[in-house]
This record gives C-alpha cells, structure tokens and sequence, in this order.
C-alpha cells in the first residue's frame, strides 16, 4: 500500500499583497481625540454649626472619628465652628456627604446634644 499517495498537501492561503488606498488606513486602527463631554461630579461640602450645648470635646471627637483629621486639626475646625458660627469638615460626593451628616446626627442624639450639620453643593 503506498501512504504517500493520499498525503496531499492542504495549500495554505497567502494573503494578497495590497496597498493602502490613499486616505485608507491600511487596516489600523485610528484614534482620534474627542473633546471631553462627561463633567465631573457636583461636590458636596458638610458644614458643622455652632451651638451653646455641645461640648468642645465630643465635637472634636467626632470631627476625628467622621472626618478622619487627626486631634490638631480637628481642634482647629472646633474652634473654627465655636468662633465663626460653622466650619467645612470636609468635601465629599453627594452620597458621602449626606452620609457624614447622618453619622454626625446620629452620634449627637446618641449622646443627647444638639450638634448640627449639613451638606450644602460647592459653586
Ligand atoms: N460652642 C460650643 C461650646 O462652647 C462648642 C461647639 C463647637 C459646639 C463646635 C458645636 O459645632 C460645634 N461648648
């Protein structure tokens, strides 16, 4: 029996040597570069207020454990608030924000004072 006879080679397609077209890409892709259309997001700030009642202390704490500032800047924010009637503690997305004022609230009625704050869009 002759094996050889049925191994007929499969031809392997060549691809035919082409030219770009003139303006043709030549089959690579092109990036072109749009102009930004997504905005970035509306930032929120949380406002702390000023009130007779709550002591110095759990607002410092709090600025520390909600705002995450270490103990000298959030004394500086407190006095900020004590002195001037209200301080940003920070700048959030919305989400965050509203959530911060929510915490905040919580802890103050926890503890029983009358600590407010609010979230309040940046220009
Ligand atoms: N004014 C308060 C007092 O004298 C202290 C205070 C500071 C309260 C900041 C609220 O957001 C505040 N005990």
């Amino acid at each position: 029996m002759n094996f050889m006879a049925s191994k007929i080679p499969t031809p392997v397609p060549v691809a035919p040597k082409t030219r770009p077209k003139q303006g043709d890409d030549g089959g690579n892709l092109v990036l072109e570069r749009k102009t930004q259309k997504t905005k970035p997001p509306q930032m929120f700030q949380v406002v702390m207020l000023n009130d007779d009642y709550t002591p110095m202390e759990f607002v410092v704490v709090v600025i520390q454990e909600f705002f995450s500032k270490d103990r000298e800047t959030a004394t500086q924010i407190m006095l900020k608030i004590h002195l001037d009637g209200k301080a940003i503690c920070g700048v959030y997305s919305r989400d965050v924000a509203a959530t911060k004022v929510e915490q905040v609230q919580e802890a103050a009625r926890q503890a029983g004072h009358p600590l407010q704050c609010v979230s309040e869009p940046v220009d």
